[in-house]
């Protein structure tokens, strides 16, 4: 039997973040996070499951991937094969138009897709849940990429990690707001999320105060994107993306992921709203910032953006759809 499926899925932007675990084989977190999914950067992967096939092969962007990225796929790619009771190895071809110096996790977009396309082809019928549920042990943040508009990772309290997935808050067509990748670096992090994340549960002294933060950032974030208010959301947003850069600072050792043009570029945005724009950063575990703006403010933005010395590149973005299926084969 061979079984074919493809799926696109988008990367997402974490407005209220996704920082420590409580199991890291599972990928569990410690708080729960809220995302926007976003239309510009995206991933479609292609999956086929073989029984002539005596291992699994990834290629990304047409290039075979090996060691540790390949590894998490071949591991994925167990669950997905324990859960549909099927020992068959596949060929899984990603295309990632995700452009990694522009500081977006390309797992969440990366595995989203491949949960999407490997649990189809395989012939399991999952619920969006459920998909959420299974992508998450990929990789935590590409949980709430099966959603589009704006989604939130529910931490779940089970120690199995049944109750751990995303739900969506909003659809995409509920609010237009616009996010702005401003690049400054590609070169690699020195420090990987999973890593850092680890340190900071590990040492920080500032990660309970973290933990406590997040259910009134939570219900504020809620309430502003049902109200679709900028200064809300934003204001939020900001706050808590600073808060979990904070508890970096505090790890032993110590560690940030910002560059100084990462300062610059936040005390820009800033700028901006004293000039009356509502704009409003947030930047994940990476020099690369990330803004919230509306439309009207569209040419402003992205040429002040620009404008700041160190910026190579500034890439827009709408709010992002779900998963999609590109169409699927089965030849018996
Ligand atoms: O996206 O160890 O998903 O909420 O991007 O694979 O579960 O790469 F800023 C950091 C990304 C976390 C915030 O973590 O980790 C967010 C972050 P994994 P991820």
């Amino acid at each position: 039997m061979k079984a074919t499926a493809k799926a696109k899925a988008h990367t997402n932007i974490a407005l209220i973040k996704y920082w420590g675990k409580r199991n890291e084989s599972l990928i569990l977190p410690t708080n729960n996070s809220l995302s926007v999914t976003l239309d510009g950067f995206y991933t479609t992967t292609n999956v086929s499951f073989d029984e002539g096939l005596t291992h699994d092969t990834f290629y990304l962007n047409d290039e075979v991937v090996e060691g540790e990225q390949y590894h998490r796929v071949t591991q994925f790619l167990d669950l997905v094969r324990q859960l549909a009771g099927k020992p068959i190895h596949a060929q899984v071809r990603s295309i990632n138009a995700v452009p990694t110096a522009a500081g977006f996790a390309s797992s969440a977009s990366g595995f989203a897709a491949l949960a999407a396309a490997s649990s189809r082809a395989i012939g399991l019928d999952l619920s969006d849940s459920e998909l959420s549920r299974l992508t998450r042990q990929g990789s935590g943040s590409a949980c709430r990429s099966i959603f589009g508009g704006f989604a939130e990772w529910e931490k779940g309290e089970k120690e199995d990690g049944s109750d751990s997935f995303a739900i969506q808050i909003a659809p995409k067509d509920h609010w237009d707001i616009r996010v702005a990748a401003v690049v400054l670096s590609s070169k690699m992090k020195k420090v990987s999320s999973r890593a850092g994340m680890r340190r900071t549960v590990e040492t920080s002294p500032f990660f309970n105060g973290w933990i406590e933060s997040i259910p009134s950032d939570l219900e504020a974030i809620k309430q502003g994107i049902a109200n679709r208010d900028i200064e809300q959301v934003g204001a939020i947003a900001e706050a808590n993306c600073l808060k979990m850069h904070a508890t970096t600072l505090g790890a032993s050792p110590p560690f940030t992921y910002w560059l100084d043009t990462t300062v610059t570029v936040m005390q820009t945005v800033q700028q901006l709203r004293e000039q009356g724009i509502p704009a409003y950063f947030t930047i994940d575990a990476g020099p690369n910032v990330k803004v919230l703006y509306l439309p009207e403010h569209e040419q402003l933005v992205q040429t002040t953006l620009r404008e700041v010395p160190g910026v190579t590149d500034v890439k827009l973005s709408r709010v992002g759809q779900g998963i999609t299926y590109l169409g699927d084969e089965t030849i018996v």
